[in-house]
């Protein structure tokens, strides 16, 4: 008889929660949190900022003004607790759904949506935030987080990085091999998975057969199963696990059980491969509604501070709105400016063809008499 002797196999995975659904602080003997009034105020105003950036996108892409827009709504705790955890010197590598810890790092809502509406070739500048370009081939990003973790390492920098990945890329190649690269090199990286049980249409239980959080063991590092609608648990969690990795003891992975409760992109229509029924019984674990909950149980806020805060969310989706028809088409030839870091022969060339072909098209416009 094969009897499985690896650690951490227990029917039932426990996971980190310090705040139940009903918005009860609760006590976990490894991880605990204790922040002050105003820190506790600054968790709830990034959670519905984030949210409103995601509603007021999906609303710019309804409108015509953005070609896609991948929606995070219902993982704004796992990113905000993520993206809060982080020192300054730390670096993240995001998938393309990070725009809470992108909004986490200064990077203005504004970026993303160039992005999406195909006026910038990639949005922001990543030194500046010390917030990588999103990637959208899935897993690719963790390959580069481990080998800039590397990099740090041998700068010594005693700084750590966040990389974020889905359920999903947990299947690609690219990911295992940077779970591998990381444990053998102790590369200082957190593996940041949130599992929102689904791939486009492909359910976790196409994915994996085993907890996500264990596959960690069989690389030889740790992993932890937080409840990602928890913000207080994912800081607590994520901010143990940044030390960690900075402190020389090599990566360790979270995973952040949450649930994506958008389409998977605006493309997409999830009523065509999930039940309704399961959205509802994610929504009683909105992370939003829950944390609310707390702040009020625990006299942490009151009606003026939620008022503000909605007033300050009318400001943003109107900075995004306003800030996103305005954004200027991008001149063509640009195109070439960061293909390289210093000048290329092939890419000189392509650019002075492609600087003759615009320029005739504007020579034949004038001849036909449209200039
Ligand atoms: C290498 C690669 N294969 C396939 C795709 C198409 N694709 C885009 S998103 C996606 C699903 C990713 O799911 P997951 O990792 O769970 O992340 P989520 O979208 O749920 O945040 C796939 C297969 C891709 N972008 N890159
Ligand atoms: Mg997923």
């Amino acid at each position: 008889m094969i009897v499985d002797s690896s650690p951490g196999t227990s029917p039932s995975p426990e996971l980190v929660q310090l705040l139940t659904p009903e918005g009860e602080r609760v006590e976990h003997p490894e991880y605990s949190i204790e922040l002050s009034p105003q820190e506790y105020r600054g968790l709830y105003r990034d959670l519905v900022l984030v949210r409103r950036v995601d509603a007021e996108a999906v609303a710019l892409q309804r409108q015509g003004e953005l070609g896609i827009w991948a929606s995070l709504l219902g993982q704004e705790a796992a990113q905000v607790g993520a993206g809060r955890a982080m020192g300054p010197n730390d670096y993240a590598f995001p998938t393309y759904r990070e725009h809470g810890v992108a909004w986490c790092r200064g990077v203005d809502p504004l970026n993303l949506l160039g992005l999406f509406r195909g006026v910038n070739h990639g949005g922001w500048d990543p030194n500046e935030h010390n917030f990588h370009l999103y990637t959208i081939v899935i897993g690719a990003q963790t390959l580069h987080a481990v080998g800039y973790a590397m990099g740090m390492q041998r700068d010594g920098s005693g700084a750590a990085v966040l990389a974020f990945f889905g359920d999903g890329a947990t299947s690609q190649g690219d990911v295992n091999e940077a779970f591998n690269f990381a444990g053998v090199y102790n590369a200082p990286v957190v593996f940041f998975c949130q599992n929102n049980q689904w791939a486009i249409s492909e359910p976790l239980e196409r994915q994996t057969r085993a907890p996500l959080y264990r596959r960690a063991s069989g690389f030889g590092f740790p992993g932890v199963r937080v409840d990602g609608n928890d913000v207080l648990a994912c800081l607590a969690v994520t901010r143990e696990a940044l030390d960690y990795a900075r402190e020389g003891n090599g990566p360790i992975l979270i995973e952040a059980f949450t649930y994506r409760m958008g389409a998977h992109t605006t493309s997409d229509d999830p009523s065509r491969y999930r039940l309704q029924s399961e959205l509802e019984a994610w929504k009683l674990k909105d992370p939003i509604e829950r944390y609310k909950r707390f702040l009020i149980k625990n006299s942490l806020a009151d009606s003026d501070f939620f008022a503000e805060v909605d007033a300050e969310s009318e400001r943003l989706a109107r900075h995004m709105r306003d800030g996103c028809r305005a954004l200027p088409d991008p001149e063509p030839l640009s195109l070439f400016d960061h293909v390289y870091a210093e000048g290329h022969p092939l890419v000189d060339e392509e650019r002075a063809q492609f600087a003759a072909y615009l320029s005739a098209d504007v020579d034949a416009t004038a001849e036909r008499g449209e200039g």
